[in-house]
Formats: structure tokens, C-alpha cells, sequence
């Protein structure tokens, strides 16, 4: 079996907990609830960085951080679905990866620094995380058309940042003047494991 270190809010367990369902593998994995804030947590002992998503693999080793958890998911199938295995295709969704991912780094940040004791909050930080948000949201409406391609673990990955902001910030609105990005996602948040792993707190 497979233990991985969970959370319900974090956005980078979904992509993990997407992966799972993507691939099959909901009988070989054992979610363990995590607070990685709580004072006391021992998610050290299984991640030295002290962060959730942590997966403990058959042989004892534990892989961190997302990318590489559901690329090790993704291998365990007879075909890799999520990440092409070369050429130009690859590269297109690791890139895409990577902007939902940082997208995700950007508004967890924002919100933690809006959870600091009101006296230590940055305004200038916040604007930061805010505006790198919302440019790399516009790179998601430019990349529609790849997007729009095969689900790999560029679209997951897109597709979990975009909820993210609809469950931490949807006062900002991601959708006002993006509509074929919309479109993609309405079409994309129907997948079954998509469906099954809305955040919650
Ligand atoms: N790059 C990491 C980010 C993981 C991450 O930031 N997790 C947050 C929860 S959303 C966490 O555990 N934070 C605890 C901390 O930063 O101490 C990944 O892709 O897994």
C-alpha cells in the first residue's frame, strides 16, 4: 500500500488526489489526514521540507513534492496518461504544470500572509502574490488551445489552481473576461475526479 500524508484544503494534495483516481488507484492508497500546521504534526519525520502532499512508496521511501508524486503515480500503470513521455508534448505539460503550480504557491502565500497578525501583514506582498495570479491566469487563457489537447498533468494541475481561486479568493473573479478559458474549464470540472475532490475545509 501507498500512505499519503492528506489534506482537504490544499491544492497540492488534489493534484495527487486527481492523479490517483486518473489512474486507478484508489484500492492502493491509504490517506493519512494531515495538518502540517499543527504544532505537534510529525510530517517532519516523513517530509523534512514539513509539507503536505508526502507519499510513503512500497519500499519505505518517501517522495515529496507534487510533480514527483504524480509522476511516480502516473508510472505505475502499463501507460503513463498524465505525463507524455517525450517530444514537444511533454514539455507542453510540464510548462503547464508549472504555471498551475505556481499560480497555486502564489495564492497559498497571499493567503497565509493575510492569515498573519494584522500588524505584520505586507500590503506589498499581497499585491505581489495577487498580480503574479492573475498574469499567470491570463497565460492560462493564452495556452487555451493546449489546454484544450489531450488531459495531462498540465490540465490537472490548471484545472485544481483555477478551483483553488474560486474556493480561497472568488471575490477576484478569474473568469471576467476569459471566456474560452470558461469554457475549457466548465468542461474539464466534470471529470469524475475532478467531482470527487472538491476542497473543502
Ligand atoms: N511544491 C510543493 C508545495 C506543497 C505545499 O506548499 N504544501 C502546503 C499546503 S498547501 C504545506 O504543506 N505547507 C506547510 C508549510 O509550508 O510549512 C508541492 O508541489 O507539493
Amino acid at each position: 500500500m501507498l500512505n499519503l500524508r492528506y489534506s482537504t484544503t490544499s491544492p497540492f494534495v488534489r493534484k495527487v488526489s486527481v492523479t490517483i483516481i486518473e489512474c486507478g488507484l484508489e484500492d492502493h492508497v491509504i490517506n493519512k489526514p494531515t495538518n502540517p500546521w499543527a504544532p505537534d504534526t510529525d510530517l517532519p519525520q516523513d517530509n523534512p521540507l514539513g509539507k503536505v502532499p508526502a507519499l510513503t512508496i512500497e519500499d519505505g521511501q518517501v517522495l515529496f513534492d507534487s510533480p514527483v508524486i504524480c509522476e511516480y503515480l502516473d508510472s505505475l500503470g502499463t501507460t503513463p496518461r498524465l505525463f507524455p513521455q517525450q517530444g514537444q508534448a511533454r514539455w507542453t505539460a510540464l510548462r503547464l504544470q508549472a504555471l498551475g503550480d505556481g499560480i497555486m504557491e502564489a495564492a497559498v502565500a497571499r493567503l497565509l500572509e493575510s492569515r498573519r497578525p494584522r500588524e505584520e501583514q505586507s500590503a506589498a506582498f499581497a499585491e505581489r502574490y495577487k498580480s503574479a495570479v492573475h498574469r499567470a491566469v491570463d497565460e492560462l487563457d493564452h495556452s487555451v488551445d493546449q489546454l484544450m489537447g489531450d488531459f495531462t498533468i498540465g490540465s490537472l494541475s490548471s484545472a485544481c489552481a483555477l478551483e483553488y481561486l474560486d474556493f480561497r479568493f472568488s471575490q477576484d473573479d478569474w473568469r471576467a473576461g476569459r471566456p474560452k478559458l470558461v469554457e475549457w474549464y466548465e468542461s474539464v470540472a466534470k471529470r469524475p475526479s475532478l467531482r470527487q475532490t472538491v476542497p473543502h475545509e
